[in-house]
């Protein structure tokens, strides 16, 4: 790593030439905390789609340290690393990053994460959060919302889809009374960055949950991916907000949309929801779902 960060100010450091699909969500979310965070950053990554589109022998697309973890363990992998840096007396000016997607992060990587943050580690975790298991053919899990339908949870004549809400993840993550939560989307770019930022200036475990839509998964246009994160913000699906510190009332909301959208402009755009078009009850319970949610945030 370099010893002056500012030498390296502005280059690209996630390489393009990767296996993503177009218009994938994850890898330009990747892109952009990079950006943000800058070269004197190391990265420990479950694996998922994000590890094996980017790492293919001879290849890799990380112009950064960066290791492979397993499914469940990238919080753990990180947390040694913060801890073999500050052992060498290392750790000053490095941001140690775990990331995972969403099955990594929600479900089996749980456990780890929960470690991490209850031992204060100074260690930011970003979830790149496309809602359902995409690496191993669209698998639902505890991030997948209500109604979609994945290929363990199929739409059909007797089922919506998923019968389960989404799991308030950042929610519980900021119950561990850490340094730093918040939530962003890749349609918000100076946003997303700026709490990158704020993250790698906190001395302590932060945690951030980034939306990313998935053209293959959710069946979008692969154009659309920027435009469908916006429209979950604008519609009150997807609340961006930040907290530092442990008092919930301390939260702060990011973006309140002007006129918020019905949800129906948003489910419509993406395959996966579109047998609900059919089902104007469900549809109903999926509207009220949300402007519960959104009352919370007092919008
Ligand atoms: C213990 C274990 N169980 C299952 C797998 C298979 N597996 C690899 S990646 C993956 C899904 C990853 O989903 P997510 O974390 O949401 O990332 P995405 O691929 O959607 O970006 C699964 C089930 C594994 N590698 N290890
Ligand atoms: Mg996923």
């Amino acid at each position: 790593m370099p010893e002056d960060a500012s030498a390296d100010e502005g280059k690209e450091l996630f390489a393009s030439g990767h296996r993503g699909c177009a218009g994938c969500g994850e890898m330009n979310a990747v892109r952009q905390v990079l950006a943000a965070a800058g070269p004197n950053s190391i990265v420990a990554n479950a694996t998922g789609c994000l590890e094996v589109a980017t790492t293919a022998w001879p290849e890799t697309a990380w112009e950064i340290p960066w290791i492979h973890a397993a499914f469940e363990n990238a919080a753990a992998v990180a947390s040694g690393i913060d801890a073999a840096l500050t052992q060498m007396k290392k750790r000053q000016g490095v941001n140690v990053f775990a990331f995972a997607g969403d099955g990594g992060t929600f479900d089996i990587g749980f456990q780890a994460i929960s470690g991490m943050l209850e031992r204060q580690q100074k260690v930011i975790f970003v979830v790149y959060d496309n809602e359902a298991y995409m690496n191993t053919g669209i698998q639902r899990c505890s991030s997948t919302p209500y109604g979609a339908s994945t290929t363990t949870c199929p739409s059909g004549t007797c089922s919506i889809g998923e019968t389960k809400a989404k799991k308030p993840m950042a929610m519980i993550v900021a119950a561990h009374g850490i340094k730093y939560t918040a939530t962003a989307t890749i349609g918000y770019h100076a946003d997303l960055k700026r709490k990158v930022k704020r993250a790698c200036e906190l001395e302590g475990p932060c945690f951030l949950h980034v939306l990313a839509p998935c053209p293959t998964g959710w069946r979008h246009d692969s154009a659309d991916t920027i435009e469908l994160s916006r429209l979950a913000v604008e519609t009150g699906m997807f609340i961006m907000w930040e907290l530092e510190g442990k008092n919930l009332k301390d939260i702060k909301l990011s973006r309140k949309p002007k006129e918020r959208k019905p949800v129906v402009e948003y489910l419509k755009t993406q395959g996966r929801f579109r047998h609900l078009l059919k089902q104007p009850a469900v549809l109903e319970q999926i509207q009220k779902d949300v402007d519960e949610q959104c009352a919370q945030f007092g919008f």
